[in-house]
């Protein structure tokens, strides 16, 4: 007689993940995660001493990271009263490891303990007068990955998925805080100018390869969600450059000092 072994869920996968987290860095429960995109990797000393450091590949379900200026690291960080889980990477949408992959660490953090998760991401900025290094509230999102992280009949409300308590909370520490809809594209290739054209007449603003899906997955979970991108390009065919990844990098460097201000002075207000 053959015998099944049981696959866990995605939920009882994170569960799982939670439970090893706690066990190595000795915090019980977080409050507060926060992922970093692109750009924002200089901006994580700003929110504290570590209370520890592991490899992502320490937890089940999770693999390595894959892009420079992402490292397969999570740091837990005591900020005031408060445990933050720091993802200093993320498996994005474009490694093809599937949507379940990319949700983990969302719903690992939920399982954590986590009422509130902050998402960033390095993006192409489309509206007149942003500069790369500018960070941006996300107020909306347009999903083009054709896909889902839920699976099955749980018809998840998004009316307000981006917290406008927390944006509030944001401008109260920076009133010169812009806002726009972010548009993620499957990726990995940048967009055509055209298609760029075209986030614009949907009504986008910003344009990446990340963050929606994990939006999704952090409401279904309950969380409040705060998104930031750092616009460290502008959009393809706007400059009249061609996109690289340097730039990306040289954005976050020049912007750490304002991320890493805003970042910590939010979550001492979440
Ligand atoms: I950083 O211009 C970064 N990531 N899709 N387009 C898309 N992703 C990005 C971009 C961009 N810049």
């Amino acid at each position: 007689m053959t015998h099944a072994a049981s696959v866990p869920t995605p939920y009882e996968s994170a569960a799982e993940a939670a439970t090893r987290l706690s066990e190595l860095t000795g915090v019980e429960r977080h409050d507060i995660a926060l992922v970093l995109g692109s750009g924002w990797l200089p901006a994580v000393d700003a929110l504290g001493e570590a209370t520890a450091e592991i490899d992502t590949t320490d937890l089940p379900g999770f693999s390595a990271a894959a892009v420079e200026g992402h490292s397969g690291k999570i740091r837990s960080i005591r900020s005031g009263d408060k445990n933050l889980l720091v993802f200093l990477s993320r498996t994005h949408f474009y490694e093809g490891k599937g949507v379940a992959a990319v949700v983990h660490p969302v719903r690992t953090a939920a399982a954590a303990g986590c009422s509130a998760i902050v998402l960033t991401n390095g993006c192409g900025g489309l509206k007149q007068g942003w500069q790369p290094g500018q960070p941006v509230l996300i107020s909306d999102h347009i999903n083009l990955t054709g896909t889902s992280p839920i699976v099955g009949a749980n018809f998840v409300d998004l009316t307000d998925l981006y917290s406008p308590r927390l944006r509030a909370m944001c401008k109260e520490v920076d009133d010169s805080l812009d806002e726009g809809v972010y548009v993620q594209f499957p990726g990995p290739h940048y967009e055509t100018p055209a298609e760029v054209r075209m986030a614009g007449i949907m009504g986008g603003h910003l344009v990446g390869m990340s963050t929606t899906l994990e939006a999704i997955a952090a409401r279904e979970a309950g969380m409040e969600v705060l998104g930031i991108s750092l616009v460290t390009n502008l959009a393809a065919g706007l400059s009249g450059e061609p996109l690289n990844h340097e730039e990306v990098l040289v954005a976050g460097r020049s912007a750490a000092s304002r991320m890493g201000g805003l970042l910590s002075q939010v979550v001492t207000r979440i």
